[in-house]
């Protein structure tokens, strides 16, 4: 049941403890600047490329850009749907996520199945997700209908992401919207970790080194950026790319060690 692309991020997570993945959303790229950020990603270490953002973009054009993407790289292209258009041939895997805090049934279980005949006829692998929008949610939650978390009520947040492990989902997103002011705090990343047994992404507005390090070291399992990375500079594309995995690395050398309810520092 799980796919390639499963196993190989399972296992760079075994390994790394921690890994990168840059988000590129084809609303803001070309097919050159795309492949661009990807190459500068997988140089610096980044682990696969995702593709997707909030707002609609024709099939046309994503599949361009992730054809273009996919040309230029070796790491997997996983496709990060905000709807059915978010479907695309030629990625290697799609995050088959569904929006859990959402108000609106399309975007929990609606979407994903007009979606999955054609998953399954692009033989793209499916991995299942739980998505938690939280905070000030930025597009994702208007466009998802989302109730965002407040920050102040980690229980809820904690509640969610157990649902998701215990309906069978196999990973769980934190998203705090993109390009946010507040990335997800790192008390609710811990407080998640040491609850839920299920590798977690966490995403949106994460700019600094220093913040990828303590949202890692808080136990997130892959940090995924994208609009730190969106910079008309081509040299600055590959030094923040390079900061946030410092900052991943350094925060998965010095992680909370989560034993029960319990944690303890490791050094
Ligand atoms: C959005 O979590 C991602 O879905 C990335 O957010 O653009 O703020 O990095 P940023």
């Amino acid at each position: 049941m799980i796919g390639k692309v499963e196993r190989y991020l399972l296992a760079r997570i075994q390994e790394e403890k921690a890994i990168f993945i840059p988000l590129i959303d084809p609303e803001e790229v070309t097919a050159k600047s795309a492949s661009f950020l990807a190459e500068e990603g997988e140089k610096a270490g980044a682990s696969a490329i995702m593709v997707g953002g909030s707002t609609v973009v024709s099939s046309k054009i994503l599949d361009n850009i992730v054809k273009a993407i996919k040309e230029s790289i070796n790491i997997p292209v996983i496709l990060f749907p905000n709807n059915i258009t978010g479907v695309s041939k030629y990625a290697d895997a799609i995050w088959f996520m569904s929006l859990l805090n959402s108000a609106d049934p399309y975007f929990i279980i609606g979407a994903q199945v007009l979606a999955a005949p054609l998953i399954k006829k692009f033989s793209i692998e499916p991995i299942p997700l739980g998505y938690l929008i939280l905070g000030e949610g930025g597009a994702a939650a208007v466009v998802g209908k989302a109730h965002p978390i407040p920050y102040n009520k980690p229980g809820l947040v904690v509640a969610h992401a157990l649902a998701a492990q215990f309906l069978g989902m196999r990973f769980i997103y934190l998203e705090g919207g993109s390009g946010v002011s507040e990335p997800v705090p790192s008390d609710i990343v811990r407080m998640v970790k040491s609850t839920v047994n299920l590798p977690l992404l966490v995403g949106g507005g994460i700019r600094t080194k220093k913040q990828a390090k303590e949202i890692v070291r808080a136990g997130a399992d892959i940090i995924v950026a994208s609009t730190v990375l969106e910079d008309e500079n081509p040299e600055a594309v590959g030094i923040k790319t390079r900061e946030i995995l410092e900052g991943i690395k350094e925060g998965a050398s010095h992680r909370y060690m989560f034993i029960s309810d319990e944690k303890e520092e490791k050094d």
